[in-house]
């Protein structure tokens, strides 16, 4: 299928074997276009996507990949959506659904992206990729490296990583780069060390294009899985890649003929790293960058994120909404969410709940809408943050009398 690069300031075209990861001319980001209206031809509806049931792989007529050549794929996508019926009701929502990203293959929703990205490598030539990462980039590229055999470098800030993640990308072999500063340092220097294609390292951080393509499948499936678009699609934002590419996946399907209403696009953020809640809030045309975020949801600790032009762009073409909420109500959430419905998240994951529940109780959100929260990552990214917020002591017992006991009064308040 044909498709192109294009500035989604200056309009630009770019060739799609074009190295470029923002527009030479203006420095703008760059969108994957394709030509719909030959797609329409081939694809006679949504259904055919869904028949194929190869999770990202199956939209591959709209995916920036050649036809011949074979993904680089460990079975990413087709995540289960949950209807969370126990924790809607406590909230006061019917119809509270969870896209639980955090099933993917190395436990966030990145694999989707970095599966189109490193196929994309490989398709260039690469043998080698780089990123910095708050944590699950680094651990989907590391994983994803591996299994094509490429060189992985992943930038990672000094000591604000999670645990569960770092592992990952110890033990598929990436080479980890400790960064003194933060999340955006560290995307400064990734993107320097990559601007001169000839040194042979690719960027797939979600500055680049291609790997934002993988990401919008995430829509399809909750169009697919519920059997109609949802009123609200609820995406805790960092860099905000995710909600910029969900929203582009759904102008397609509609622009397709898939789908006739869009949802709004609801961004949150942590109190102490939210620069696109400020700026919607502020009708700023552009975000004002914070220079010291900080929140418990490591994940998304980013203060300048790149792609900010575009999720604004989402959030007010389909009349959405911005909220930041407290670290407090993010662990109450994740608590929330893994002890009525069973489904383990990180932090930032739950940022999405904690935004639905004050969304609900200050009107913006009606109690008969339709709502899914993506759920970007897995439980496991991040122990110490349980082991920390849950501080229920550990007993030791020395005897058999004293642990009965002590189960019996358990049983009997429960
Ligand atoms: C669990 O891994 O930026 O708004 O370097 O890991 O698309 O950036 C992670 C981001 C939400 C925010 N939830 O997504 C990284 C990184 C989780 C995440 C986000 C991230 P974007």
């Amino acid at each position: 299928m044909a498709y192109w690069l294009q500035c989604i300031e200056c309009s630009r075209k770019y060739e799609k074997r074009d190295i470029v990861y923002t527009c030479p001319h203006c420095n703008g980001l760059f969108e994957v276009k394709y030509d719909l209206d030959e797609v329409s031809k081939i694809i006679a509806g949504h259904e055919e996507f869904k028949r194929r049931n190869q999770g990202i792989w199956s939209y591959r007529e709209i995916l920036p990949i050649e036809k011949e050549t074979n993904p680089i794929s460990l079975q990413e996508g087709g995540t289960p959506l949950y209807h969370c019926k126990k924790l809607g009701n406590e909230l006061g929502i019917k119809k509270l659904y969870v896209k639980h990203e955090g099933m993917n293959p190395s436990g966030s929703f990145k694999d989707r992206g970095i599966s189109v990205g490193v196929t994309k490598a490989i398709a260039l030539n690469f043998d080698a990729v780089a990123c910095a990462s708050t944590g699950n980039t680094s651990a989907s590229l590391a994983m994803y490296s591996a299994y094509a055999g490429i060189k992985c470098f992943v930038l990672l800030p000094e000591g604000a990583v999670a645990i569960g993640k770092v592992s990952q990308a110890m033990i598929h072999g990436a080479e980890i780069i400790k960064i003194k500063g933060n999340f955006d340092f560290a995307l400064e220097l990734v993107k320097s060390l990559t601007t001169d294609p000839e040194k042979g390292i690719y960027l797939l951080n979600s500055v680049n294009p291609f790997r934002l393509e993988g990401q919008k499948t995430i829509g399809f499936e909750i169009f697919e899985q519920l059997g109609e678009v949802p009123d609200n699609i609820v995406v805790p934002t960092g860099n905000a890649g995710n909600i910029s590419a969900i929203w582009k996946g759904i102008k397609e399907f509609k622009y397709l003929g898939f789908i006739e209403k869009i949802p709004r696009m609801i961004s949150i953020q942590s109190k102490g790293a939210s620069p696109i809640v400020r700026a919607i809030k502020n009708n700023y045309e552009k975000i004002q960058p914070i220079l010291a975020p900080e929140t418990i949801a490591t994940a998304i600790r980013i203060g300048n994120p790149v792609n900010a032009p575009k999720a604004l762009r989402a959030i007010k073409e389909s009349n959405g909404i911005a909220l930041a909420v407290y670290d407090e109500e993010i662990i109450q959430a994740q608590k929330d969410l893994a002890r009525l419905e069973g489904i383990g998240v990180e932090p930032a994951s739950a940022a999405s709940i904690a935004g639905v529940k004050n969304l609900f109780k200050n009107g913006q959100i009606d109690k008969d809408e339709k709502t899914v929260c993506i759920a970007t990552g897995h439980v496991l990214k991040d122990p110490d943050e349980i082991v920390a917020v849950c501080k229920e002591p550990m007993k030791l017992f020395e005897d058999e009398e004293s642990l009965r006991a002590f189960v019996e009064k358990r049983l009997s308040s429960f």
